[in-house]
């Protein structure tokens, strides 16, 4: 199930030369010790080596020791799931290189029955969607990820996950430091006021299908140029982030935080979620516009509940709940 670009068949043995070689840090490792521990002969090695310089690694060879010079910042699922330590999510990845988009490919591998937890990646998606028909411009150099869900117990819920995915990819966003991402209700994740990424949760009715979420999310890390209806509203990571950012790095982050938090929500549980999510909101105390089913509400936000939506004070006296899924945000 793992796969990625060329390295769908050699993924194994790259991954464990890899490895060895990331282990062996900046002194690098004795030639011979690397042959031994993969159980190759010199050649076979050799040729190894070149395959992944093929892929972008820059690999020195000298005073008979090898060394990592340099890894691109392509995706790979061994990466992604190396140590990754999480109880459901990421347990299988899969990473492609160029396709429509990677909700509609975690879509057709939960058809397929594959298991929950499932993280589906791709270097460029050429239909990207949000929410309501809209498009997600998805380039190469951003972290385009899907992941399957089946919450058991089974949930009605999209909006809980959509906070979830929210503070889990705030959350990743602001440990590299210049990134102080805030989250604006229901589903964007900005820095300095502007959109660095959104969350989709899509549902389905088919009956076969029922119960299952693809969670969508969307960053745009070092994508080189935004289009330019996006460029007064959105932004990337890099220009903010005082230290590269590793797509792969980020990806285990957002994986790791959302495990953390789904696993509290499958045991009903939603205080590390009501408690980051207010504190990381922009939208609080903000006077809102709502657009919902055609009808416009204007209020103060007061709260947010993980699970009610957002608790507007109408300008009409009263506090109504708003769920995500269905509303446009007017500034
Ligand atoms: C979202 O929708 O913000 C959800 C985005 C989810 C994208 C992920 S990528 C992986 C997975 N596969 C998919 O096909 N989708 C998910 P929404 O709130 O509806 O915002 C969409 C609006 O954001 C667009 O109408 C544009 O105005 C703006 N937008 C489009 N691309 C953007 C980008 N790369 N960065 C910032 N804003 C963007």
């Amino acid at each position: 199930m793992d796969e990625a670009h060329g390295l769908t068949a050699k993924c194994e043995l790259n991954a464990r030369l890899l490895a060895t070689l990331k282990a062996a840090g900046g002194q690098g490792s004795p030639v011979g010790d690397v042959a031994r521990s993969l159980r190759l002969n010199q050649p076979q090695l050799g040729r190894e080596i070149e395959r992944l310089e093929d892929l972008g690694f820059s690999i020195e060879e000298k005073d008979s020791r090898l060394r990592l010079v340099a890894a691109p910042d392509l995706l790979y699922p061994h990466e992604i799931r190396e140590g990754l330590g999480t109880e459901l999510i990421g347990r299988k990845v899969v990473v492609y290189d160029s396709i429509s988009s990677t909700n509609d490919v975690a879509w057709e591998l939960a058809a397929d029955g594959v298991d929950e937890g499932l993280v589906v990646l791709a270097e460029e998606q050429t239909r990207g969607r949000g929410r309501m028909g809209r498009t997600w411009h998805s380039p190469r150099g951003g972290l385009w990820m899907s992941v399957l869900l089946r919450p058991d117990p089974p949930t009605e819920r999209a909006t809980v996950l959509t906070t979830a995915a929210s503070v889990a990819v705030a959350r990743a966003i602001r440990s590299y430091p210049g990134c102080n991402a805030t989250i604006r209700w229901p589903n964007d994740i900005l820095v300095k006021g502007k959109k660095v990424a959104g969350v989709l949760v899509e549902t389905r009715t088919t009956t076969s299908l029922r119960g299952t979420f693809i969670l969508g999310v969307g960053v745009n890390v070092n994508c080189v140029e935004l289009p330019d209806d996006l460029r007064a509203t959105a932004t990337i990571l890099a220009l903010h982030s005082k230290e590269p950012i590793r797509r792969a790095e980020l990806a285990r982050s957002i994986i790791r935080n959302f495990d953390d938090l789904y696993l509290e929500i499958l045991r009903g549980e939603y205080a590390a979620i009501a408690e980051e999510w207010p504190a990381m909101s922009s939208t609080i105390g903000r006077r809102i516009t709502i657009i919902q089913n055609g009808r416009t509400y204007r209020g103060e936000v007061v709260d947010i509940d993980p699970v009610a939506g957002l608790m507007v004070r109408l300008d009409r006296g009263f506090v109504r709940a708003f769920k995500g899924e269905h509303v446009t945000v007017v500034k």
